[in-house]
């Protein structure tokens, strides 16, 4: 069990949802994020602090010593946001853990958006390119560089979780593929934090859906097996929308709709 696990972004939609559902995992929760929350239960602390604020992150990452980074800029946006939350905000957070007296063990959100650009006719393994779709993805895959850096020099373990779509239900006919449900994410933290030796591994976060473009094989060793699957929601989505034409940039690409986006400018 750890004792002090530091959810970052935890007013997010994943971070409400990893506040319940990661509870036995630790014996003390830290929550963070930049407001917003309320009401800490006995086992949980309450920190709000902007990710881009280098010595309020490493007040926060102090004495924890596991870390589910979940805060940051999650859709694309202009380059102003995207680097204030996840290019100074992974700097911050590894520079934090580097000098915390615990070495923390990391958990960081990266996104199907740092491979975005991949077809969806290929099937990917850790040990693809990355082709980051957007400003949004090029961040993603920063911080799995950084990942990789701080645990070659110093031995930091991270996985670098590059997320499906991590929602109750798959939302259109892409995330048939991409849907990863909450207790398979659950599960996975699990493995991450109890597996005896980590590394830095790269891991797609999608459920064992029928409809697949990633292969976890080189992750095996964590001994995760998703159980849930996204085609379970097919008849569903094929009732409230049509499948969309097959030039159409959502059925294309593997990153969808965000392959399609231009530069948001500020
Ligand atoms: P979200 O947008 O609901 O939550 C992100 C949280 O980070 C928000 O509560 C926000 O206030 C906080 N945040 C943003 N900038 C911040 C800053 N500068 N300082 C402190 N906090 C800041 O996103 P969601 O869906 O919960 O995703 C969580 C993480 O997982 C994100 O990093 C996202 O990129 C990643 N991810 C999520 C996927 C999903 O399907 N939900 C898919 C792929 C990646
Ligand atoms: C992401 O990276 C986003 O954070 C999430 O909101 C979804 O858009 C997801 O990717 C997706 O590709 O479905």
């Amino acid at each position: 069990m750890l004792k002090k696990l530091l959810i970052t972004g935890a007013t997010g939609n994943l971070g409400v949802v990893c506040r319940e559902g990661l509870k036995p995992l630790a014996e003390t929760i830290r929550l963070s994020d930049r407001s917003g929350l309320t009401d800490a239960a006995e086992h949980e602390e309450i920190v709000h602090c902007d990710l881009g604020d280098k010595h309020a992150v490493e007040a926060l990452v102090e004495g924890c010593d596991g870390i589910v980074h979940l805060g940051g800029q999650s859709v694309e946006a202009t380059w102003e946001t995207v680097r204030n939350a996840n290019i100074d905000g992974v700097f911050n957070l590894y520079e934090a853990a580097r000098k915390s007296s615990v070495t923390p063990r990391i958990i960081f959100a990266s996104s199907n958006h740092a491979i975005g650009f991949h077809k969806q006719t290929e099937r990917l393994d850790a040990n693809s390119l990355t082709r980051p779709d957007g400003l949004y993805g090029v961040s993603k895959v920063f911080g799995e560089a950084m990942a990789s850096m701080y645990y070659d020099k110093f031995g930091i373990e991270t996985a670098c979780v590059r997320i499906g779509s991590c929602f109750p239900e798959p939302r259109n006919h892409r995330m048939l593929a991409t849907w990863m449900s909450h207790d398979d994410f659950f599960a996975l933290i699990k493995r991450v934090f109890t597996v005896p030796r980590l590394g830095c591994p790269i891991i797609y976060g999608a459920s064992a859906n029928s409809e697949s473009w990633w292969d976890n094989r080189e992750v095996a060793y964590l001994g995760w097996e998703p159980k849930d699957n996204g085609e379970k929601f097919r008849e569903k989505i094929d009732a409230e929308m049509d499948p969309p034409p097959a030039d159409d940039v959502t059925a294309v690409y593997q990153g969808g709709a965000f392959c399609g986006d231009g530069i948001h400018e500020s």
